[in-house]
């Protein structure tokens, strides 16, 4: 009930144009709507008073509806809340963003592909839906990783060929959504020069990053990072070639570590303007083998709720 944001509304007009809409991933959860059958009225009173009285069930989300006044009780002080709204006193807050969504995989190869033996970590992106959230994660349609909260997990690939990655995401109401990529594993890779193996980008605080957009679902294609916090630090590994390797990165061609060093890690200030940038990546081998990769990371204000 912590993160949730809460918005009073004029409740009559945006109710029935709740129940007219045609997107459930946009239907609000409205406070007092037990019945969940997305209007407030008279019959939720009933329905609620009788859940109070132990005659009723409600549902999961009847149940998050029932705590109407948010007092995380429910008890006759809701059943007024519902009557004062139903009676054109009052209003009912409601809740968006419940259902459960996701996003994509990404996984943390950034070549693209694995080879045989690697032990590839995917995680999710951006899952939403009322907290807390659950993932299930299946490889050519057989579960991998039982349902849990972590919304990563890795996988070590015995053999070439393409796969098929699945997660699943589970909002508290047990409502899902899923999402598949395609993911190659090869024998080798052909380079003689180094690779960008993977990259990470986590919040100075550790929050990780929130991403969209990964072209093809496995290559990373844009970073959407959230102005949340000062700094992100950037960590990458390196491949192929002949290690070890040496690192430098610019920002929107600004170089940030002035020559090439053995530090795979960066820190990024965010304090900059919303929209595109570009972080690019240099590594050099031990043979003197470059290789620069770009990539795009897009600045935007933290979404609410
Ligand atoms: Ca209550």
């Amino acid at each position: 009930m912590k993160r949730i944001t809460s918005i009073l509304v004029i409740a009559v007009i945006l109710i029935s144009a709740a129940a007219v809409s045609a997107s459930a991933e946009r239907t609000p959860l409205f406070m007092g709507d037990v019945s969940q059958d997305h209007s407030v009225n008279m019959e939720d009173v009933t329905l609620l008073q009788r859940y109070i009285a132990e005659i009723s069930k409600l549902s999961k989300r009847g149940l998050v509806a029932a705590d109407a006044n948010q007092d995380e009780k429910i008890n006759m002080e809701d059943v007024v809340t519902v009557q004062k709204f139903v009676a054109r006193i009052a209003e009912v807050p409601y809740i968006i963003g419940t259902h459960a969504q996701i996003h994509g995989i990404m996984s943390n190869v950034y070549s693209g592909k694995a080879t045989i033996g690697d032990t590839v970590k995917f995680f999710v992106i951006d899952p939403r839906g009322y907290k807390p959230l659950s993932y299930e994660f299946f490889v050519d349609g057989k579960l991998v990783r039982e349902r849990k909260e972590s919304d990563e997990f890795e996988y070590k690939f015995d053999k070439e060929g393409k796969y098929e990655i699945k997660a699943v995401v589970y909002n508290s109401f047990d409502e899902t959504a899923e999402t598949k990529i395609e993911y190659e594993v090869v024998k080798s890779l052909d380079a003689d020069k180094p690779l960008l193996k993977s990259i990470d980008l986590s919040y100075a605080s550790g929050y990780k990053y929130f991403a969209t957009d990964c072209e093809s679902g496995h290559k990373f294609y844009k970073f959407e990072v959230y102005d949340i916090e000062d700094y992100l630090n950037v960590t990458v590994e390196a491949f192929m070639g002949k290690g070890p390797y040496e690192y430098r990165f610019y920002f929107d061609g600004e170089d940030l570590t002035g020559k090439y060093s053995s530090e795979n890690s960066v820190k990024i200030n965010l304090r900059r303007e919303h929209g595109g940038h570009t972080l690019t990546v240099k590594i050099k081998d031990d043979n003197g083998a470059e290789t620069s990769e770009d990539i795009p990371i897009f600045l935007t204000s933290a979404p609410r709720g």
